[in-house]
């Protein structure tokens, strides 16, 4: 069905705004407690509701680079990782204020220092050489899942070599493909049928002991810290009632600005909100997945971008509150490149 999957690529990219820039007030928060949480709810009840006038809410770093990711892959059919570079580092120095992560700025300046001559040197310089396992490259991933979602084998290559321009970490690199693969699978999930959480997260196992044994070349003795907390996310899942554990989830899945503490804390916010959580009041389980995340506190911004975008993808725009949308900064350029991702892969 065309037009629920059109309707799917448009939730993905929006979930992925919307959750950056409500995220983004609590980055650096603790845990929320119970009267912040209170703050929260009744934020996104306001916005929800009848439209008032007010300032649209900043996106950040994560949408900036979304946006380029987006708009190069649409402008040059491929992935093009000279043009894709240029338009990260155009996009950080018209607005370099939008909250990127402290060192990736370094890798930027190199960029533009070498002429875009030497594309990969700079990412891997990072960290004295080990580079980043920030949580930078899965932040902008959605898009590449939209532009080849039909072809995994393409996804991982173009996630792969997206990644490298700025995060050469295995860590780094791995936590952007397990959201790119998180994104695949909802995106090819019918919105209408009960998922199965267990399921969900077993496939993406599955997935990911692949992967990392893949990674090095050096067999199943390599650590699978992927495969790890997906497991562990699996036996949170399943010991849930409708008390939310925040703690516990921070403690094991974790909310820093590393993949490996980001991005499964994201794919379970996901699953968690399928069901009811005490203290979020809402009937809409897309809403209460962003809500959720960003209540975790910590990488706020990031971790309700990324929950977002896998939500989005498996419910649909139908599940996004137009005025909620409305709040938030270049909502209408954020559909429209969804629907060109759509052309794009669906031709
Ligand atoms: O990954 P990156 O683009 O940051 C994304 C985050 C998101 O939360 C955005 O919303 C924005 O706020 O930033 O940027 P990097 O600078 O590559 O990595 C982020 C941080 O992770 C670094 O500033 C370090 O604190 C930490 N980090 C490391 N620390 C030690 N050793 C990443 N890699 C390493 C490492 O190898
Ligand atoms: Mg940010
Ligand atoms: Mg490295
Ligand atoms: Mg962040």
């Amino acid at each position: 069905d065309l037009s629920l999957l059109k309707s799917k690529f448009r939730g993905s990219l929006l979930g992925a705004l919307i959750g950056d820039c409500l995220g983004s007030s609590y980055e650096n928060e603790e845990i929320l407690t119970t009267g912040m949480k209170l703050i929260l709810q009744r934020s996104f009840d306001k916005l929800e509701g009848p439209m008032f006038k007010a300032p649209v809410i900043q996106f950040t770093d994560d949408s900036a680079m979304t946006y380029s990711m987006a708009k190069s892959l649409i402008d040059t059919g491929e992935l093009d990782i000279i043009d894709l570079a240029k338009r990260f580092v155009k996009s950080y120095y018209q607005e370099p204020n939008r909250g990127y992560g402290p060192l990736v700025v370094t890798v930027f300046q190199k960029l533009r220092g070498n002429k875009f001559m030497d594309i990969l040197s700079p990412a891997k310089e990072q960290f004295n050489g080990q580079g980043s396992w920030g949580n930078g490259a899965a932040m902008r991933v959605a898009p590449i899942t939209l532009f080849c979602y039909q072809n995994y084998d393409k996804l991982l290559d173009i996630v792969r070599k997206a990644s490298q321009l700025t995060h050469t970490h295995k860590v780094g690199v791995d936590g952007a493909i397990l959201q790119a693969v998180a994104v695949q699978q909802s995106l090819l999930l019918n919105p209408n049928e009960e998922l199965n959480a267990i399921n969900f997260i077993d496939d993406l196992i599955h997935k990911m002991n692949q992967i990392e044994i893949d990674d090095d070349g050096l067999g199943l003795s390599e650590p699978q810290p992927y495969k790890v907390q997906l497991s562990v996310m699996k036996s949170l899942i399943l010991e849930e009632g409708e008390e939310s554990h925040e703690e516990k989830v921070v403690q094991i899945l974790g909310n820093s600005v590393s993949a490996l503490y980001s991005v499964p804390t994201a794919i379970f916010c996901f699953l968690r909100a399928q069901k009811p959580i005490t203290g979020i009041q809402t009937e809409n389980p897309f809403r209460r997945a962003i809500q959720y995340a960003i209540s975790l506190g910590g990488d706020a911004d990031t971790i309700g971008s990324m929950t977002g975008a896998i939500a989005g993808a498996f419910y649909g725009e139908e599940k996004i509150n137009p005025n909620l949308l409305q709040h938030c900064e270049a909502s209408d350029e954020f559909r429209n490149l969804a629907d060109q991702l759509f052309n794009a892969a669906t031709a």
